[in-house]
């Protein structure tokens, strides 16, 4: 296989609601896709980079440019293209993980078509459906909270994330867990927390959650470790885990027993797949999380999260939580569960008119280095 064209896909993508963290608020995401056209057919990816660098490093406009200027040309370069083979062509660049996952699941895509086999088959899935739940932002007002809550128990969803933040821990927590003593509850801070909250990260015990997500900023491997052996409640890492290597290391050092991977973050979805691989191989329990993609990176997680070591809910909404109108079919929650698209590469269709409706700018990059 080799790269005929490449063309990147920039659309602002309203949000159906506005979505709150520790690190600020989104109205709507700044998507970045990746279309690459190849001699056996075309293929898609999306960079889950957002609009601005408060999640992580990356953001959107700074992974349009390293893909425009460094790491399509690299690809473009092989003759012999494999998306296997993507992730060590683009090594030479550091960091810029997003982009490069969008890359590699564009080609990946585009193998996976003209051979016929889904991503989901490719990557090892071993599950037709895959249980997610819900990520419930900051909201302005406890009730608020309990009423977005309601909704989505309501909308089929038995796994519900709290976005956590100074000021806003204890009090929304006791609220939620009054009104669904029952319900599957966890809670990400998104790093959001210093040394002096240790306390209360380890009173959360009171609330029977099934993980704290990254209290302490991604560097904190100690401090991580610390509150493990404080708290019953297992630790979960999202920003800190970055690659294979990092997970061994966060591992070993007892900083979490839960980890969360994400395509965006660990540069792919093979980078992802070892990850998975350590994990089941030393029994730690992997989900898989979101970064409010489109149909596009949805589908990427869904194929991935089928893999048999994905054993809490998927932090994979369904299109409708997200959007008013979805760039490719839209994912149906059936249950508390998504179905894994069973066709061809990612197994979806983007849908140009609706890009063309929702203003898309379509770049071609020059595949020269
Ligand atoms: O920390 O998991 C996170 C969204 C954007 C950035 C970071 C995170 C999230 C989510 C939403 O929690 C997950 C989703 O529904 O896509
Ligand atoms: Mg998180």
């Amino acid at each position: 296989m080799r790269l005929q064209s490449v063309e990147l896909v920039r659309v602002a993508m309203p949000l159906v609601r506005p979505f709150r963290t520790s690190f600020g608020v989104q109205e709507a995401r700044d998507v970045l896709l990746v279309h690459v056209i190849t001699d056996v057919g075309e293929g898609w990816g999306e960079c889950a980079a957002h609009a601005e660098p408060f999640y992580n490093e990356e953001f959107t406009e700074s992974a349009l440019l390293v893909l425009q200027r460094w790491l399509v040309p690299a690809v473009a370069s092989m003759t012999d293209l494999r998306g296997a083979d993507v992730g060590a062509a683009m090594q030479q660049v550091k960091g810029y993980r997003a982009a490069k996952a969008g890359l590699e699941m564009a080609v990946l895509d585009a193998e996976l078509r003209a051979a016929g086999v889904s991503l989901a088959t490719y990557l090892g899935g071993t599950r037709e459906a895959i249980d997610v739940g819900v990520s419930v932002g900051i909201t302005p007002t406890i009730d608020q909270l309990v009423e977005q809550v309601a909704g989505y128990v309501a909308d089929g969803y038995q796994r519900v994330k709290l976005k956590i933040m100074s000021g806003w821990d204890v009090l929304p927590l006791r609220a939620v867990r009054a009104a669904f003593p029952h319900l599957a509850l966890q809670v990400d801070a998104n790093a959001g927390y210093r040394a002096d909250a240790m306390d209360m990260l380890a009173s959360l015990d009171e609330f029977g959650l099934l993980m704290i997500e990254q209290p302490f900023a991604p560097e904190e491997l100690a401090l991580h470790a610390q509150l493990a052996t404080r708290c019953a409640t297992a630790l979960c890492l999202d920003e800190s885990i970055l690659s294979v290597v990092h997970t061994a290391m966060a591992l070993d050092m007892g900083a979490c027993s839960i980890v969360n991977i994400k395509v965006g973050r660990v540069g792919g979805l093979l980078e992802a797949r070892r990850i998975h691989d350590l994990c089941h191989a030393r029994t730690v329990p992997v989900w898989c999380g979101g970064m409010l993609e489109t149909g596009v990176g949805r589908a990427a997680n869904v194929a991935l999260a089928s893999l048999p070591g994905f054993v809490y809910p998927a932090d994979i909404s369904a299109s409708e939580r997200y959007w008013r109108r979805d760039i490719t079919e839209s994912f149906v929650l059936r249950g508390s569960t998504l179905a894994v698209p069973a066709g061809a590469g990612l197994g979806v269709t983007v849908d140009d008119e609706v890009l063309a409706e929702l203003g898309a700018r379509r770049m071609a990059v020059d595949l020269r280095e």
